[in-house]
């Protein structure tokens, strides 16, 4: 049986491939597809969502925008490295369907709430705002997951501070409350995601499959792989959200181990630091996990099989 998972997203280049290999794997089922700040403004990443929608053939799941600014921070995007429109590269057509008129924040409550208990697994690949507001507005929601699965982090260092993380350091109330939380958490954070590198012979073999989808991400990684390249000195650029899908389709992908995590609210210089408590065996009660090593042969071949399902869809 598929996983169920929503997606939360803020594409965003690396949201986008995510997006497009929870789409195409047949291990997947993608239910919902939710917006946050972050990469860009809400308006933009929303509409990036919708075009990524209509290139990759998705249709039939809601897609709904949520929260336009953190907890508590003032916004920030992250122009240096996804440009003006959060997807610059590619030409980026306009949406075949229309977002969901709920909040993601509601969308993520009912689909959880209409599941059986034990059968969504939250991606949430973005600032974890709307997952922090969700769990906040329907604490059941804690208890009724399979699992939080979410890029962002990082034990080793950061990629916005010396210390923390984009997706983390925007919105750490936020991060601090989704750490927190009851359910079973694994971080997929930059650890594992700086060994995700798109190298020449993962684009060539993506540009291979010769589809539009596939020339899309031919595009955005060669967008990103000049950004990532200029503004934090990659050969190669890190393609960090769809491991965090990747964990999900399957486990063997990456090393997983369970240790205490928790978000930094109040260091000068480490706000936003996700700390890994390496010390000793995790008491019973820990439901905090850390993605450690990843197969990079195994991930993109997932990525290319995904693009190889998708082949053309219908425009
Ligand atoms: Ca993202």
């Amino acid at each position: 049986m598929a996983n169920k998972i929503i997606l939360d997203c803020d594409p965003g280049h690396d949201d986008a491939i995510a997006l497009i290999l929870a789409h195409g794997n047949p291990e997947i089922e993608l239910v919902a597809v939710t917006t946050v700040h972050g990469n860009q403004t809400i308006e933009k990443v929303t509409r990036n969502a919708l075009a990524v929608a209509r290139i990759a053939g998705i249709t039939g799941v809601p897609f709904a925008a949520g929260a336009h600014r953190p907890l508590v921070r003032t916004a920030e995007v992250a122009e240096s490295i996804h440009g003006e429109s959060g997807l610059d590269g590619p030409a980026l057509p306009p949406p075949s369907f229309d977002a969901d008129p709920r909040h993601a924040v509601d969308l993520i409550i009912d689909t959880i709430l209409a599941s059986p208990p034990g059968t969504i697994t939250l991606v949430p690949t973005g600032a974890l705002t709307n997952i922090a507001l969700a769990v906040r507005k329907e604490p059941r929601i804690a208890s009724l997951v399979k699992e939080v699965v979410l890029m962002g982090g990082g034990y080793h260092g950061g990629n916005w501070s010396a210390a923390a993380e984009f997706n983390i350091v925007i919105d750490p109330e936020a991060a601090h409350i989704v750490f927190n939380e009851s359910w079973k958490l694994t971080m997929v954070g930059l650890d594992v995601t700086h060994q995700a590198l798109a190298t020449p012979d993962v684009v060539a073999a993506i540009a291979a499959v010769g589809t539009a989808p596939a020339r899309f991400v031919v595009e955005l990684l060669d967008f990103f792989g000049r950004t990532y390249r200029d503004a934090q000195g990659f050969e190669h650029p890190p393609v960090h959200d769809p491991c965090a899908v990747a964990l999900v389709i399957d486990p063997s992908v990456m090393t997983v181990v369970k240790v205490p995590l928790n978000v930094e609210l109040t260091g000068t210089l480490t706000l936003g630091m996700t700390v890994a408590d390496f010390r000793s065996t995790p008491a019973d009660g820990c439901t905090t996990h850390a993605a450690t090593n990843l197969d990079h042969a195994k991930f993109w071949a997932l990525i290319v099989d995904a693009l190889t399902r998708i082949g053309e869809p219908p425009q």
